[in-house]
């Protein structure tokens, strides 16, 4: 990757723009719109006029104390006339198609998941899945651009990417050589205290009991942790992935599946949902899932599936169902486990030497 060269064809892209719409496709996380706003104040030095939209609503309490104290000014509406702006971006999401009637260009497409196929083409397009992150390239493109900000809002922005970093990447094994050199550079520009804070604000006593109960009920076979921890309320969803990137920090753990029963008592919905999260580079998270069930998939380390239960909602013997749950799901990946048992073998034995070469390059 040429930054220098990016940073101009990305500037060649926005002189061309008048009224960008940077539009938050999918989920609104904290690397979409850490990134939205680094590209806000891009073209805000530039004299373009731009706004961040987000038709997604934020559910994880952890991302709503992030834009609240960063002041991220990304607006929760769904749009219904485009004809203000001229031209739109995608960060973050692999396709930049919107399934509605409008006369933008595209001008901008950023992202770093797996290339998919897009029908039009982005003026300027960075699609690089050699980063973790969105934050990453931005890091990489304003240390390039080098920005005249106000103290406040540089600390502000360069916070933001490093929190939005760091929640696509968790754990540093997995960055790439770009994510390393942005991060070094972002731990010296933002404010770790806020980082912090916003770490702890993750775990809420809730989700610290679930947690209690991922560990507590835990097994590692072949250096896969797997754990259940039984029935969870719709609203404590988010505590399944938390606790699955929580014991992925595990030294003798290269994969982890953390899963539950989700109730929705109100719409009376029951389903079995599943956390995988792995270091192993060779590991294909979405094949592994769509191996069990066509409803779920994986990327970048990180994977999800869902089983629909509705029809055991209304079932008097919960334990029971729970019980055969944990069973069946505990054996699925003890047996994919050993399928996979070459690719992880060598898998993990890669990951040690290039965690070695990492700590000498330090
Ligand atoms: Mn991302």
């Amino acid at each position: 990757m040429d930054i220098k060269k990016e940073k101009n064809l990305l500037f060649a892209s926005l002189m061309k723009t008048r009224n960008l719409l940077i539009y938050i496709k999918g989920s609104p996380d904290p690397d979409a719109l850490a990134s939205a706003f680094a590209l806000q104040l891009i073209c805000e030095s530039l004299k373009i006029k731009s706004e961040i939209v987000s038709p997604m609503q934020i559910s994880l309490a952890q991302n709503l104390k992030f834009i609240k104290t960063l002041h991220i000014p990304v607006k929760f509406t769904d749009i219904k006339d485009f004809s203000k702006y001229d031209s739109y971006a995608i960060l973050d999401y692999p396709v930049a198609d919107l399934d509605v009637q409008h006369n933008m260009q595209l001008a901008l497409h950023i992202d770093h998941h797996k290339k998919t196929q897009n029908k039009i083409a982005a003026t300027y397009s960075l699609l690089n899945d050699k980063v973790n992150a969105v934050s990453t390239i931005f890091t990489l493109l304003l240390m390039e651009i080098n920005p005249v900000l106000p103290k406040e809002t540089s600390v502000r922005l360069y916070t933001a990417l490093l929190f939005g970093q760091n929640t696509d990447i968790g754990n540093m094994a997995v960055a790439s050589e770009y994510d390393r050199e942005a991060h070094r550079f972002l731990e010296e520009q933002a404010d770790t205290e806020i980082i912090s804070e916003l770490n702890e604000s993750l775990y809420s006593e809730e989700t610290l009991t679930i947690l209690s109960k991922a560990i507590l009920n835990h097994e590692t076979y072949k250096s896969w942790l797997i754990t259940g921890v039984g029935y969870i309320p719709h609203s404590l969803r988010d505590s399944i992935a938390i606790s699955a990137d929580f014991l992925l920090e595990r030294e003798d753990v290269t994969t982890v599946i953390v899963f539950s029963l989700i109730e929705n008592k109100a719409d009376k919905k029951l389903y079995l949902d599943a956390s995988l999260r792995t270091k192993n580079h060779r590991l294909d998270l979405n094949n592994l899932i769509k191996s069990i069930t066509p409803n779920g998939g994986g990327r970048n380390f990180k994977g999800a599936y869902q089983i629909n239960l509705d029809y055991f909602h209304s079932s008097e013997n919960k334990t029971e169902l729970w019980e055969i749950a944990n069973r069946t799901t505990r054996a699925i990946f003890r047996d994919k486990r050993d399928t996979l048992g070459k690719i992880e073998i060598s898998g993990f034995f890669k990951k040690i030497k290039e965690d070695i070469k990492s700590i000498f390059r330090k």
